[in-house]
């Protein structure tokens, strides 16, 4: 298996925690965007999308999409299981990694494709809605705290995939000066904890 990277990417981060939380040694290949490797026909090829991470099995399958990724890996190494174990669960804890993703980290993505450096020329920045993202990603960060009062995670009482879009949105975060405000007391004890893991820094 070869895991196609981009060490910047949150995306990418969210498969990289993944696969250090499962404790698997899989060997990655870091795709340069600004030298366009992400856009050649080779790559191409392999996603047509031009877009990290990317699972290359042994047999020649690609796999793209971060979340897929991980449902692939949870499927062929369940333990430790970090999408549910049960029924309930699984649904619980994909309904959660899917408001993170549509409610922090898509705004938080659009913050920084719309705002930063790093993605002019590349994509059309339209800085207005960059700020009405920033915006919405507080909002999100504050509806957040409120439902996890009480719990150390996000999903339920372990440590699941949802966390981990959740810490990876938040690390991008601080790329566009976006940091979990004080006040918000639970976001920031769930996100020391967290952040203090082993695999963090993956
Ligand atoms: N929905 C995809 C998003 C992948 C994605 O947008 N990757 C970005 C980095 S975060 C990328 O490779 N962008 C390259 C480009 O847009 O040219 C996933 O979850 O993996």
């Amino acid at each position: 298996m070869i895991c196609y990277d981009l060490p910047a990417s949150p995306n990418a981060r969210r498969v990289r925690i993944f696969i250090a939380e499962k404790g698997l040694e899989i060997p990655t290949v870091a795709v340069d965007m600004a030298k366009g490797e992400n856009k050649t026909a080779e790559y191409l090829a392999k996603n047509s999308l031009g877009k990290m991470p990317l699972l290359e099995l042994d047999d020649g399958t690609f796999i793209s999409e971060s979340h897929a990724i991980c449902r692939y890996l949870e499927e062929i190494h369940p333990e430790p299981p970090l999408m549910g174990t049960s029924p309930v669960e699984r649904a619980q804890v994909e309904m959660w990694n899917r408001r993170i993703e549509l409610e922090i980290l898509l705004p938080l993505l659009n913050v920084f494709i719309h705002t930063h450096e790093m993605w002019k020329g590349v994509h059309t920045q339209i800085p207005e809605w960059g700020d009405i993202c920033r915006e919405k990603t507080l909002t999100s960060l504050a509806w957040l705290d409120g439902e996890i009062a009480g719990r150390d995670y996000i999903a339920n009482d372990t440590y699941t995939i949802a966390d981990i879009t959740a810490q990876c949105a938040i690390v991008m975060g601080k790329a566009v000066g976006i940091r979990v405000p004080e006040e918000l007391e639970n976001v920031s004890a769930w996100f020391a904890r967290v952040a203090a893991r082993p695999t963090a820094r993956a």
